[in-house]
């Protein structure tokens, strides 16, 4: 019976204890801080999850998040941070659609002494002081990850001569550049790759579509080894153009994409494409964490990359932590 009671009381203890160390409520006074954010639009299931991200974090930390989507148009971008200035929020986030012209918006910000973290993609500027932080990935190793997959595949196979045709993202914007200078880095001193072709995809899958379409009209099915795109969405209008495609040579060439959304990696573990290199959307709750840093004084660092990696058909893709988003 004492026994009993013990036990009954310890569990209670414990029941307490783990209460105390487990997850926080928000503190109520984080609501009265506003976190003003301006995302660049809703292009790929990247950016969907990207933005869900941003809701879940600001709801689990309790911040008020002030979200403006601008759907692709810089200037709907530097709206928005106009309209987050005069509302004095407490902290500006922003993932800029491409790197340059946002000196004078940010400017106006640092003059109303409100903090900006630039999130996701990077802006080209001479002065380091109109951002406090930037987080996001270090798109330049993801491009030379895939660089590195297709030398192995290249390897792998024995091939002597493979002819690449690139179809980027965005043009001018951080992933679009780094991904195509790190595969390049990677890839130009080996003769047995040329590339053949770069064209624009925007990181679209409808413009996906379209550029495969005109690469199989320009060079014929035959004539393209290796498609790397710049995001999975555009891999996937392209592969509805090439599983459409009457010419086998269509179904053979290899596929390289970027992201990790499920459909992707779906289809990689299907065979249908090649390696998909790994960039994460889920970057909310590492951006409100700096959001608390920064409330509570302390220094941020300056540039802060998430882990990743990359799946392909080198991997063990029945491993369950083979998965998308
Ligand atoms: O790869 C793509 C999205 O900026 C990392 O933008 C992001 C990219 C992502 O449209 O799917």
């Amino acid at each position: 019976m004492r026994k009993g009671i013990a036990l009954a009381l310890s569990l209670i203890l414990l029941l307490a204890l783990s209460g105390c160390a487990g997850k926080q409520e928000p503190a109520e006074d984080n609501a009265s801080i506003v976190v003003g954010f301006s995302q660049l639009g809703s292009e790929s299931s990247w950016r969907i999850a990207n933005t869900v991200s941003m809701e879940n974090a600001a709801k689990e930390t309790g911040y008020s998040l002030m979200m403006e989507n601008a759907n692709q148009k810089q200037e709907k971008q530097i709206d928005a941070i106009r309209s987050f200035i005069a509302y004095r929020v407490d902290v500006i986030v922003f993932s800029p659609i491409v790197e340059t012209g946002w000196d004078n918006v940010l400017t106006e910000a640092k003059q109303a002494g409100i903090p900006v973290i630039v999130m996701d993609r990077m802006i080209e500027t001479q002065d380091d002081s109109l951002y406090t932080a930037y987080i996001g990935a270090d798109f330049y190793a993801e491009g030379r990850r895939a660089g590195e997959y297709l030398v192995r595949k290249a390897d792998a196979l024995g091939a002597e001569h493979l002819r690449i045709a690139e179809i980027h993202g965005t043009t001018d914007s951080t992933p679009m550049r780094d991904r195509q200078r790190g595969f390049m880095d990677v890839i130009s001193r080996d003769n047995r790759f040329t590339l053949i072709d770069s064209v624009d995809g925007d990181f679209l899958r409808s413009k996906g579509e379209e550029c495969m379409r005109e690469l199989l009209q320009k060079y014929g099915a035959g004539g393209i080894d290796v498609i790397y795109a710049h995001n999975d969405a555009i891999m996937l209008g392209a592969l509805d153009v090439l599983e459409a495609c009457d010419d086998p040579a269509a179904k053979n060439m290899i596929l390289i994409s970027v992201d990790g959304e499920k459909e992707a990696v779906d289809a990689l573990k299907a065979g249908r494409i090649n390696c998909v290199v790994q960039c994460t959307p889920d970057l909310g709750p590492a951006v409100m964490s700096l959001v608390a840093d920064l409330k509570a004084g302390k220094e941020l660092p300056k540039v802060k990359h998430p882990e990743e990696g990359a799946f392909s058909d080198f991997d063990d893709l029945t491993d369950p932590a083979v998965e998308g988003f």
